[in-house]
């Protein structure tokens, strides 16, 4: 993995009403992750935080959809940046709610292209954002950005895709609420999808290892995008939707820790954290120490075992 970080700032919060997620970019800032990134040996830039491109779009035939043209502006901001950035290394996108990943994905999507190799997602979520803005009850486009950069149809005025995502590289952790239309949909496609009784029977080693080594034998680039819900909220209460029966505090920190060892990383998004909500900072904190495990932190050095290709 490369040695070099950037943190962009995201504070996106047009993707569900409730607000508070802006705040996010700045608690990532003060509970010190840069900090902790240099500590593990990396050189550490930040751009700050951006702000979306200003854009008019025609209101969406779906009258629940809302802050569309704010969304839209935000996607062309993030995908750009993201390029860019993921020339010079590894882009971190300190959120903002979950809509920013249509512009972080889809920027990735069009990097990967670019160099010729597949783009693999990780999604840590307790919902799987599947939607389109056709679908959509709430009309929160937080629940959307998985479809869009999909290349699902529906997301009129929104960029055109240079790469779309297939489906079939894509593992979902921690799903714990799914829309009907979602699933309806997500049947249709390939793409792993590992639910809490999934964890709770087989473990969470054993469907991320599987997934890790196709990313690897594929030669791919992988993008992780951890929302703050795919933690149960006893821990990790900083968040608007609170799903209970979430991963625990030891499961995050064990699939991060082996997609570090896996060395594939190329970018990373953290998202819905939102600080108004959090107890003294702890779900700020635990965020940072969870990109620390996917940093290479660790309790002992151990000689790296799960993937065939022995990466540092
Ligand atoms: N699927 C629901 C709920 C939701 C999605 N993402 C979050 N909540 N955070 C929706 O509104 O689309
Ligand atoms: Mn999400
Ligand atoms: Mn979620």
């Amino acid at each position: 993995m490369d040695k070099h970080i950037i943190l962009i700032g995201a504070p996106v919060d047009c993707g569900k009403r409730n607000q508070g997620c802006r705040m996010g970019p700045d608690a990532y800032r003060v509970a010190g992750l840069a900090q902790a990134a240099t500590a593990l040996g990396y050189e550490v830039s930040d751009l700050g935080n951006l702000n979306p491109e200003i854009v008019e779009v025609q209101p969406h035939r779906n009258p629940a959809v809302h802050s569309l043209a704010e969304t839209v502006g935000w996607t062309k901001t993030l995908a750009t940046t993201a390029q860019a950035a993921a020339r010079e290394g590894v882009p971190v996108f300190l959120g903002g709610d979950h809509a920013l990943a249509a512009g972080s994905v889809s920027g990735m999507a069009a990097h990967a292209k670019s160099q010729d190799r597949p783009l693999f997602v990780l999604w840590l979520d307790a919902h799987s954002d599947f939607h389109t803005p056709d679908t959509t009850e709430s009309g929160n486009l937080h629940g959307t950005p998985v479809g869009y950069f999909t290349g699902r149809e529906g997301f009129d005025g929104f960029p055109p895709l240079e790469a779309t995502v297939d489906p079939a590289n894509i593992c979902m952790i921690g799903l714990r609420s799914v829309d009907p239309p979602e699933r309806e949909a997500l049947s249709k496609t390939d793409a792993t999808l590992v639910d809490m009784r999934t964890i709770d029977e087989e473990g969470i080693v054993a469907p991320l290892r599987t997934f890790l080594e196709r990313v690897e034998a594929e030669n791919g680039l992988l993008h992780v995008s951890l929302d703050v819900d795919f933690l149960d909220p006893a821990v990790a209460p900083a968040v608007g939707t609170t799903v209970p029966g979430g991963a625990t505090f030891r499961e995050a920190h064990l699939v991060l820790e082996l997609v570090h060892d896996s060395g594939l990383l190329s970018s990373l998004d953290l998202v819905e954290l939102n600080p108004f909500l959090d107890e003294r900072g702890r779900t700020a904190s635990l965020m940072v120490d969870l990109t620390a495990s996917l940093l290479g932190k660790r309790i002992f050095d151990r000689p790296t075992r799960p993937f065939s290709g022995n990466h540092a």
